[in-house]
């Protein structure tokens, strides 16, 4: 088999099951709530759940990722489980790219949820993630999806494959603004632990 990008290549989404498979794809990623601990709002919260011996699964990555180098794209699904952290509802680390001039597009297949993004200058945007939408990230854009449902949240992710992620701000500040469940709906709410 021909290495990723050198030659065109094409694997299967079924648009109904919400699965990738086929030639280069493979599991990317898992995260359990252990990996999440230091991007959730209620840490306590999340310890208690790890002390009782649960270490549950968050979200997987699924899909394939072309040589990193530039002009090549790469394509992924997410499937974020639904639940909560205390009133956090499960969420993805989150992320900017370490290529800060790189963008990238997010297709929902399933599930209901937000796209919170932020940039460094501290502008927020959340744009809402039902089946069909199709979102746009731009350059310098951290970006961290958010399950609000009762189902699985699955979308497939379009990004250079040299974008690269780098958590550590995300994981050292946070975003603005975190998305708890209030009186049975969701409400998107200041991060009481932001600094600027
Ligand atoms: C990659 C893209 C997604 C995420 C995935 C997990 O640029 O945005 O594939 O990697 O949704 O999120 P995170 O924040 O843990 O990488
Ligand atoms: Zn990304």
């Amino acid at each position: 088999m021909a290495k990723e990008s050198e030659k065109p290549f094409s694997v299967t989404l079924d648009l109904d099951k919400c699965e990738i498979f086929g030639g280069f794809v493979k599991k990317l990623s898992a995260t359990t709530l252990s990996k999440l601990i230091d991007f959730v709002y209620d840490r306590d919260r999340a310890k208690e759940i790890l002390k009782s011996g649960e270490d549950p699964l968050i979200y997987e990555v699924i899909g394939f990722e072309t040589p990193k180098v530039e002009g090549n794209l790469s394509a992924a699904i997410t499937i974020l489980n639904p639940g909560k952290i205390g009133h956090e509802y499960y969420m993805t680390k989150g992320h900017f790219h370490e290529k800060e001039n790189t963008s990238e597009i997010y297709i929902c297949l399933s599930g209901r949820g937000f796209l919170l993004m932020q940039n460094k200058k501290g502008e927020v945007d959340v744009q809402e993630m039902a089946r069909g939408r199709v979102i746009y990230v731009p350059p310098g854009w951290a970006h961290r999806a958010i399950n609000i449902g009762s189902t699985k949240l699955i979308f497939l992710a379009i990004y250079p494959s040299d974008a690269g992620h780098d958590y550590g701000a995300i994981k050292e500040r946070g975003f603005k603004k975190i998305v708890i469940e209030r009186d049975g709906k969701p409400s998107i709410e200041d991060n009481p632990r932001w600094r600027d």
